[in-house]
């Protein structure tokens, strides 16, 4: 395997050097926030725990936990950790009653930022000869930016496309010869069958990809790879955290590396918060020990992962984060967008419908359909079909609005979703992700 590394100094340095790192990070992190954070110091205040306690990375299971809760109440600057003036940009994500989580960064944090998303594209080959396209959406989402930030950063030619239009995507890949595409699997999916069917395999240059911000299968994977001929590698992360680039997959395809001079990773128990040993699945935590602007401490993702302490045969020694499994709450991933089935009721129930719904999201040819089926009042129900038709295009309407994609709305007569005798089953998940 071709072994590559962008920072090997922090990339493959002992696991006792990662430790010292961790620890004196940690230790500087938590008495800045305490100092800083007066949300977060409460936090630490209702537990008990003072800056004093922690004295190095073994005592980080005494401090509290960050929940989306948390980010809710704290918004939006509850939780910022550097003065205002002196962060530069901010990242956001919707959150879980269409409160959006607003995540804030000061220069150091982009540089650091764009060192880990360099990283990623190092450990999938790329040097400065590279040609990389980032097809990932620009803007509030983090994708666009990270990537761009970690190409530049290596140095490669950088393509900022953001996502969509499909053709223009196709003709600059061809033209200008893209050798390493990021976006999200499901639209790298969705590329590699209209580059076949237009018959343009062969005018393609493309030799990796960089893909994550949703679940995706090792089925997906290879199809992907076998249609362009390329290594695809997953990426993982999170606005809360920073963005992309928190964990990377290297060539050995076998988990993501957790870039943990910058990132302290947990797995808990969900129901219980106890911290459990690696190679146990469980909710991934996230400890930010270098971030200035949003300085996340045990913040929790929601996501179901294991941790794999062994050694890489890329020589990383970062701990490496299986796919996720799943999630502890109930968020949807549909097209790369965070949807939370509350939003949907939200706007539901302002428009005067009863919260009687159900959420449908099935994947074809790699591209995720979002439906939802909505009970009409029975005084609606005797709307004629125009009315009806009517209805169901202004609900489509405010749920873009809401969630940012189309969902594809069927009003259904009254009382025709089942009831459920326990909790209600809002959400027909039927991609089989995880
Ligand atoms: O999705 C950041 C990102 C952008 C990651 C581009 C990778 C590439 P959010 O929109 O805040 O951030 O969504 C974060 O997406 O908690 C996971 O549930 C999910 N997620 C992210 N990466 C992966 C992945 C970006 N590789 C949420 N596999 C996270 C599965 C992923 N799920």
């Amino acid at each position: 395997m071709e072994k590559r590394y962008f920072q090997p100094e922090a990339e493959c340095a002992s696991r006792e050097q990662i430790r010292a790192w961790q620890s004196e990070r940690l230790v500087a992190q938590v008495k800045r926030v305490y100092e800083n954070v007066p949300y977060y110091r409460n936090l630490m205040i209702d537990k008990g725990v003072e800056p004093g306690d922690i004295q190095s990375a073994d005592d980080l299971y005494k401090l509290p936990f960050i929940t989306k809760d948390d980010l809710r109440e704290a918004y939006p600057f509850g939780l910022l950790g550097a003065p205002l003036e002196d962060c530069v940009r901010i990242h956001s994500t919707s959150g879980t009653t269409g409160k959006r989580v607003v995540a804030f960064y000061t220069q150091s944090d982009i540089d650091l930022w764009d060192q880990c998303c360099a990283r990623a594209l190092v450990a999938a080959g790329a040097d400065k000869s590279d040609i990389v396209q980032v097809a990932y959406g620009y803007g509030l989402f983090t994708g666009g930016f990270g990537l761009n930030g970690g190409s530049h950063k290596v140095g490669c030619l950088t393509i900022p496309m953001s996502s969509g239009n499909t053709d223009r995507q196709i003709e600059f890949m061809c033209d200008l010869g893209t050798t390493i595409l990021c976006c999200t699997p499901s639209y790298a999916s969705y590329l590699a069958e209209t580059i076949t069917e237009r018959g343009l395999r062969d005018k393609i240059k493309l030799k990796a990809g960089i893909f994550g911000a949703e679940a995706w299968t090792e089925e997906m994977r290879h199809d992907i790879e076998n249609t362009l001929g390329i290594k695809a590698l997953d990426i993982y992360g999170l606005t809360e955290i920073t963005g992309p680039g928190v964990a990377y997959e290297c060539l050995a395809q076998h988990g993501m590396h957790i870039n943990e001079d910058h990132f302290i990773a947990e797995i808990i128990n969900p129901k219980t918060g106890e911290v459990l040993p690696y190679g146990e699945k469980g909710e991934l935590v996230f400890t930010c020990i270098t971030k200035q602007g949003f300085p996340m401490l045990r913040y929790r993702t929601k996501d179901i992962c294991v941790l794999n302490a062994e050694p890489c045969e890329c020589g990383r020694t970062f701990l490496r984060m299986s796919k996720p499994m799943g999630r502890s709450d109930d968020m949807l991933i549909v097209k790369g967008v965070n949807v939370f089935p509350s939003q949907i009721e939200t706007v539901l129930l302002n428009k005067g419908y009863p919260a009687n719904y159900q959420i449908i999201v099935s994947r074809e040819k790699h591209s995720d359909i979002l439906e939802v089926n909505v009970e009409m009042t029975p005084e609606m129900f005797s709307d004629s079909l125009r009315e009806i038709s009517s209805r169901e295009k202004e609900l489509v309407e405010a749920l873009k609005i809401m969630l940012g994609i189309y969902a594809k709305v069927r009003l259904v007569e009254p009382k025709s979703i089942a009831r459920s005798e326990g909790k209600a089953v809002r959400i027909i998940d039927k991609r089989n992700l995880y």
